[in-house]
């Protein structure tokens, strides 16, 4: 199918892995063993060891040693800690084709979204908090305390990083996902333990070998692999870690944060999103309009937290718009990931097209229209034809809930208040595109949308320097820009009196 890298070669030459802790790979203390199924071709690819509490427990020792005052770790300047960032975006970078092969072997994604929103999005987001370490600061502060004898106060704060980090990820986008806890809990100072998903463990792992030889020390990254009631759930109730940071569903999120509560650890929470794209009649370009809003839900197979699941288009323009958007859908090329031609690849596991595809039974029983895909094109592989749906009920099932698939569902709308009414009546609340050429109409839009993340005018696209999460229950806190790395922060107020 593909010329594969001779380092993925070698790499996937293992066949078996167990856990990458204190720089090294341990075989695991369990005997339990995950598949990794390749989605095209429905073969297993590797194994993983399903890590133990006793494994976790490893590796979160292996990361609180790392963190030790006396650690070369916690001893390293600013600008030291900065370059060893810079040094691990450039190994992902030179490993760009080897790590973007591992990717859309485990997760079935296409090739070229895998170069660039994994990879280069990784690399991206590791330069980004290089460039942080050298600028996390406190404050001076002015205070009202009186002090005797003609003494003084020195106020100020300072901010330390806060200690182990458990960072829990999922599987559609394993590399970029994972960077946006650990480049900026790095840069605070942290050592961190990852999770990655059980469906796309490995190529969490090839990133911690590159960390290790782009010259972290050893315990500073540690990867254990396994699933999410045995290892996900020891290491996020693991009494040495002093954050939590996971993206995932809300069921799972909750869960999570009660356990986190438990330890009173901190806790961020990037759950999923139902998110609307809202197009009035007065759309600057209905073509970019329509491009966009197919590129919102189809692009990654629909399985993207931000995805514009929902498209709520004005009444005058429905039929056109959806329309288009319908020709858009019918055009694409489903194929394998490593396809470069392809424009949908499989989803990314047998029981995850299972889910999607009893949401689309579900939008038929409840009386949506079918206006295109719905169908699995191929015999093997975990394929769906994008589809789309029009329903004028707000609160059906596909409407409400995440579908995580290529599916969209198209509603319209009368005037501004009833799209907004439509877009804000969800449980969700993580992203929302508008499209108009009315500014004042788009400022209403952004102003009262109940979204952590709004676009006017294009898809929503992730940038280091942007906060990303979520309003209602789409999330707890914000990660990536400044305030993603103040995250894995803790306050120290210190008063000298002299
Ligand atoms: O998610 P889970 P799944 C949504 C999307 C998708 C649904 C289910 O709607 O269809 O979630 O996907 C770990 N303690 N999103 O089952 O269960 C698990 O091992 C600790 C939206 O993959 O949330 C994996 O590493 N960890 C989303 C991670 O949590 C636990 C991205 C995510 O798994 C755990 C993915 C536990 N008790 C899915 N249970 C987004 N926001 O982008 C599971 N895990």
């Amino acid at each position: 199918m593909v010329n594969l890298t001779q380092r993925l070669t070698e790499f996937l030459s293992a066949k078996s892995f167990g856990h990458f802790i204190n720089g090294a790979y341990t075989s695991g203390n369990s005997e339990e063993t995950i598949d990794v199924v390749n989605p095209a071709t429905e073969e297993t690819i590797a194994s993983v060891s399903l890590g133990s509490s006793d494994d976790v427990d490893q590796a979160v020792r292996s990361a609180k040693t790392a963190f030790d005052y006396n650690s070369p770790w916690r001893k390293m300047t600013p600008d030291d800690r900065g370059k060893l960032l810079f040094a691990f975006a450039d190994k992902i970078e030179e490993h760009k084709e080897t790590l973007a092969q591992l990717v859309t072997l485990e997760n079935g994604k296409l090739i070229k979204d895998a170069r660039s929103s994994d990879v280069g999005g990784a690399a991206k987001t590791f330069r980004y908090y290089a460039g942080w370490t050298t600028k996390i600061e406190g404050e001076t502060l002015d205070i009202s305390q009186a002090q005797k004898g003609g003494k003084q106060n020195f106020a100020f704060t300072r901010r330390e990083p806060i200690g182990v980090v458990a960072a829990i990820v999922p599987w559609n986008f394993p590399l970029s996902i994972a960077s946006w806890k650990v480049a900026p809990a790095l840069a605070a100072g942290c050592t961190v333990v990852l999770k990655p998903s059980e469906e796309t463990p490995l190529s969490a792992l090839l990133f911690a070998e590159l960390a290790t030889e782009a010259g972290l020390p050893p315990g500073v990254l540690n990867v254990v692999t396994g699933d999410g009631s045995t290892t996900g759930a020891a290491l996020t109730s693991h009494k040495g870690v002093s954050k939590v940071t996971f993206t995932g569903s809300t069921r799972t999120g909750k869960i999570i944060g009660k356990t986190a509560m438990d330890n009173v650890t901190g806790v961020s929470l990037e759950l999923g999103g139902k998110s609307p794209a809202i197009v009035f009649d007065d759309a600057l370009d209905f073509d970019a309009a329509a491009k966009g809003v197919a590129a919102g839900i189809f692009r990654n197979q629909g399985q993207v937290c931000v995805a514009g699941s929902r498209v709520y288009i004005q009444k005058k323009v429905f039929d056109k718009v959806l329309t288009d958007v319908s020709h858009i859908a019918q055009k694409m090329k489903i194929s394998h990931g490593f396809d470069e031609s392809a424009d949908l690849g499989p989803l990314v596991s047998k029981g995850h097209l299972e889910g999607v595809c009893s949401y689309i039974r579900s939008g038929l029983d409840e009386g949506a229209r079918l206006l295109s895909g719905g169908e699995q094109p191929f015999d093997k592989g975990y394929y769906l034809q994008p589809t789309i749906f029009s329903a004028t009920d707000n609160k059906q099932t596909i409407v409400q809930e995440e579908i995580f698939g290529p599916v969209l569902v198209a509603v319209p709308f009368t005037n501004l208040e009833d799209a907004l009414q439509k877009a804000n009546d969800s449980t969700m609340g993580l992203a929302a595109t508008v499209w108009t050429k009315d500014i004042s109409k788009a400022m209403s839009m952004v102003n009262r949308l109940q979204a952590g993340v709004v676009y006017v005018n294009s898809p929503v696209r992730s940038d280091p320097n942007l906060p990303l999460g979520g309003y209602k229950h789409s999330g707890i806190g914000r990660e990536l820009g400044k305030t993603g790395v103040y995250a894995y922060t803790t306050l120290k107020s210190v008063n000298i009196v002299y």
